[in-house]
């Protein structure tokens, strides 16, 4: 069998969730507004049993794979209903893998329900790549602290219920000055605005005045919140590819399909040596994605070391996001103008695939992580073998 095949029960339950997603959530996602969350296309997914997948058994653990596995199924078909259930996992798996029984307590169920929106609330203006200059102030206030300072770029802000913000504890520590907290969306102090960005979700900056915090509010330990910050990408950059994946068999499937009938030259376009030529380089990168992003969601759930994750994470986002892009772009040249058309499956994907390259780290940022990591697994290996 293949490496990674999936099983027919996988399959037949994929199959499952993309007649869901045509027959129900498309129809919602059409009745949302662009740039604003969709509650009732969030409730949808929540009572169909989708959100709940993404938090294991106990629902304090992450499934990698199964995230993975929706994120592609439901980006072929309705990257609105992809997008919110990513956030979901986003904002929540914070709290609910590193956080207390009594966070978990509160939020999880809604959160799977899909009426409690979550959020991840980590870049600012000044800190996007470079997380851990971030400067949002958690001064001391009694046993607790108060937030002073802004974020930006936040998906799902400022209409989320819930936020796990990062701020910094400690000045000057960089990395290990930064705390992780439950911050919820209706605390005194927190306003915020919508930004008008590429993306189809919602986006905003927030703007925390002296919103108040406890002890029962930390996520984790006190000045250990980037190590939170960079767990949750770990699981997540996987997933982000997961979704360039399904954005870029759609494309593909869209280009086989019209190349196949276009009539030009005497025969259909497909007939072209150099249009089939590109649609082997397209699959061959499509396939060459799905199989780093499902063995990098498989070593999350193997229990595989930390470095060999974040290793793995960020060389799935990096080539699926990267990859889609080109299939993407190519489909689109292989379509003509009709592909420039508003409305038309392949301009909603232009846009849609542009911003997975940026966000939960930039292309560039996972190349440093690899390269770091490469580089970390060299020297231990000399060192241990002159040992
Ligand atoms: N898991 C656990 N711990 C991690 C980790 C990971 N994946 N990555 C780093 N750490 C730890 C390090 O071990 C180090 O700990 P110690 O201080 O105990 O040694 C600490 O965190 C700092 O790590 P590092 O020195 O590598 O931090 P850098 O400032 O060099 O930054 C990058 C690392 C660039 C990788 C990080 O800032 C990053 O991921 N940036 C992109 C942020 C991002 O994705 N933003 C999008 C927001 S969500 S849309």
């Amino acid at each position: 069998m293949a490496a990674f095949a999936l099983t027919d029960e996988q399959r037949s339950y994929l199959r499952q969730v993309r007649e869901i997603a045509a027959a129900e959530l498309v129809p919602l996602a059409e009745q949302g507004v662009e740039g604003s969350v969709n509650r009732p296309l969030l409730a949808a997914m929540g009572s169909h049993g989708l959100l709940s997948r993404l938090f294991g058994g106990t629902g304090r653990s992450a499934a990698a794979m199964e995230l993975c596995l929706l994120r592609e199924a439901l980006a072929e078909v309705c990257t609105d209903a992809e997008t919110a259930l990513a956030l979901q996992a986003l904002g929540s798996y914070p709290f609910l893998l590193f956080g207390t029984e009594g966070q978990a307590a509160r939020y999880r169920d809604p959160v799977a329900a899909g009426t409690v929106v979550a959020s991840f609330a980590l870049s600012e203006d000044e800190a996007g790549s470079d997380a851990a200059a971030l400067r949002l102030r958690a001064e001391p206030d009694g046993d607790g602290w108060r937030l002073t300072g802004e974020k930006t770029w936040i998906s799902n802000a400022p209409e989320a219920d819930v936020y796990t913000v990062f701020a910094r504890t400690t000045p000057d520590a960089r990395a290990r000055g930064i705390t992780a907290f439950v911050v919820a969306g209706d605390s005194a102090g927190l306003t915020g605005e919508h930004l008008d960005m590429l993306a189809p979700h919602a986006l905003g900056r927030l703007v925390f005045d002296g919103v108040r915090v406890g002890p029962a509010d930390v996520v984790g330990e006190v000045d250990a919140g980037f190590k939170v910050a960079m767990r949750t990408l770990d699981v997540l950059r996987p997933s982000v590819g997961a979704f360039a994946v399904g954005m870029a068999q759609a494309a593909l499937d869209a280009a086989l399909s019209h190349t196949t009938r276009r009539q030009a030259f005497g025969g259909p376009l497909s007939d072209q040596q150099a249009v089939s030529h590109l649609l082997a380089e397209m699959a061959t990168r499509v396939e060459a994605s799905r199989l780093l992003v499902y063995a990098a969601a498989a070593a999350h759930d193997a229990g595989a070391p930390p470095a060999q994750l974040t290793r793995q994470a960020a060389m799935a986002k990096l080539f699926a996001t990267e990859s889609a892009q080109y299939v993407v772009d190519t489909a689109m040249q292989l379509h003509g103008a009709r592909a420039l058309q508003r409305g038309h499956l392949l301009e909603r994907l232009y846009r849609d695939v542009r911003a997975p390259r940026i966000y939960e780290g930039a292309s560039e940022v996972q190349r440093t992580i690899i390269g770091r990591s490469l580089v970390q697994r060299a020297t231990q290996t000399r060192q241990e073998g002159s040992g």
